[in-house]
């Protein structure tokens, strides 16, 4: 078992993780940047070192200064927690050239699954259904058959993309061209390769996710999926498990063939298969190689704690949970709180002069802000997460609004207000909202 872990992270998600190691008997490291001084994460461990100026690109960005702080603190292990260097496969690499665990699954999973076109390929070869696509796409003749199976409208997406970047979707034959040519420009821009590939495009689609665990020794569990179609450019504002309009065959159905997959695979630790879902289908877009920002709902329903699970795996011991004691009971519900215009949506970064978070059954905030706190400008407007549990989807409703009515804060702008509205429309309320929501709100 570890001795000690360094955290390469900040705010809720670096208290997340430095709750895991303590409740394991694991010493902490914390690092932080030069905003970060009087940041929660840094009084909150048994250790911390700066890593570099304000700017994430020179410290939480900066390997030879964690790698550095690492080997410092004589830590045996290094939690990316979620953005940041989470899916640098050579981060993942060095760490383990500095004979410090990652603790992650192996740089050469995070490899594949960096690449859209290379991850489609292994799901498709494994059974898990994918959006019909067009790889290799320098023949005219084979996009004018594609186009002639799946029908207009289809969408030029980045091999290495991820988050909306070196996408464009197609509605009209004449705009191929043009389209693959600037998808390409930006691909280049944005991750240094310009390999796009082509799918049919889904119109009203709902983004649902299967969150997997596996131990270093084959052993792979599911548990239950997420429904995270109420985002904004990108942003997931809001998830929840399970999703309302899922069945049980089709949760068993999905949940198997991810669980073979995986196991094929050898794939250690967690990991997230992103679907689009739309007439009672599953289509596998992408899968993700870190703890997501929304896996707390996921804990909720089945109560299993994702990041001590995650370090145990990593520290090579055997998953002691078997997929029947994944009871999927009761419902979650997160609200990602932001730091930002409630209408603009701009960031709001500034001091908190105010603070009364909510409490009560059925009640979890994973935030690392404090009254007096000032949200520094120069990272993720995210300041927190408010999840809510109850026995069904309506009570979890019902305690999310007054939560959200409890929750005050002030000094700067909040999403809150956005999220009361949100809840309250009668597509929230019914479940049967796709990834269209926020585009077509107010
Ligand atoms: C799609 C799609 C429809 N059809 N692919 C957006 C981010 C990237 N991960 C994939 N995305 C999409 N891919 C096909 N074939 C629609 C989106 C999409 C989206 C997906 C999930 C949640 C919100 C979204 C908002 C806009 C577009």
């Amino acid at each position: 078992m570890f001795k000690k872990i360094l955290i390469a992270n900040r705010g809720e998600i670096a208290l997340r993780i430095l709750r895991a190691c303590r409740e394991l008997g694991i010493k902490t490291v914390a690092i932080h940047s030069e905003a970060d001084e009087s940041a929660m994460h840094v009084r909150m461990a048994d250790e911390s070192i700066c890593v570099g100026p304000s700017s994430a690109q020179s410290s939480y960005l900066n390997i030879p200064a964690i790698i550095t702080a690492a080997t410092l603190t004589n830590a045996d292990g290094i939690h990316p927690g979620y953005g940041f260097l989470s899916e640098n496969q050579r981060f993942a690499e060095i760490i383990e050239e500095h004979n410090i665990k990652f603790i992650g699954p192996h740089s050469s999973h995070i490899k594949i699954m960096g690449n859209k076109i290379d991850a489609k390929k292994i799901m498709d070869d494994n059974n898990v259904p994918t959006v019909p696509g067009l790889n290799d796409i320098s023949n005219k003749k084979d996009i004018d058959n594609f186009i002639n199976k799946v029908q207009l409208p289809i969408i030029v997406k980045a091999a290495s993309g991820g988050g909306g970047k070196g996408m464009r979707v197609i509605t009209d034959y004449d705009d191929i061209n043009n389209a693959i040519n600037s998808a390409k420009a930006e691909a280049k821009k944005s991750f240094n390769d310009d390999k796009v590939y082509l799918e049919k495009f889904l119109i009203t689609p709902k983004h649902i996710e299967i969150q997997i665990l596996a131990d270093s020794q084959g052993n792979v569990i599911t548990l239950g999926e997420r429904d995270c179609s109420i985002q904004r450019k990108h942003q997931k504002l809001i998830e929840e498990s399970p999703s309302e309009i899922l069945s049980n065959e089709k949760r068993e159905e999905i949940s198997l063939l991810c669980k073979k997959a995986v196991s094929s695979l050898g794939y250690e630790g967690v990991g997230t298969l992103e679907f689009l879902y739309e007439n009672n289908n599953f289509y596998f877009m992408e899968m993700n190689t870190r703890l997501q920002v929304e896996h707390p709902v996921t804990e909720m329903v089945t109560g299993i704690d994702l990041v001590k699970q995650q370090i145990l795996a990593a520290s090579g011991e055997k998953l002691t949970i078997s997929q029947r004691d994944v009871q999927l009971k009761g419902h979650s519900i997160e609200c990602r709180i932001n730091a930002e215009h409630p209408e603009s949506f701009i960031p709001s970064p500034g001091k908190i002069t105010q603070y009364h978070q909510p409490g009560g059954l059925g009640i979890r905030v994973d935030s690392a802000v404090y009254q007096g706190y000032s949200v520094p400008s120069h990272y993720d407007s995210m300041i927190g997460k408010l999840i809510t549990y109850a026995d069904n989807r309506q009570e979890c409703i019902a305690k999310m609004k007054r939560a959200l009515e409890e929750y005050i804060i002030m000094g700067i702008n909040t999403n809150i207000q956005l999220h009361q509205k949100i809840i309250m429309t009668k597509e929230f309320q019914s479940g049967k909202y796709d990834i269209n929501f926020m585009s077509t709100f107010n």
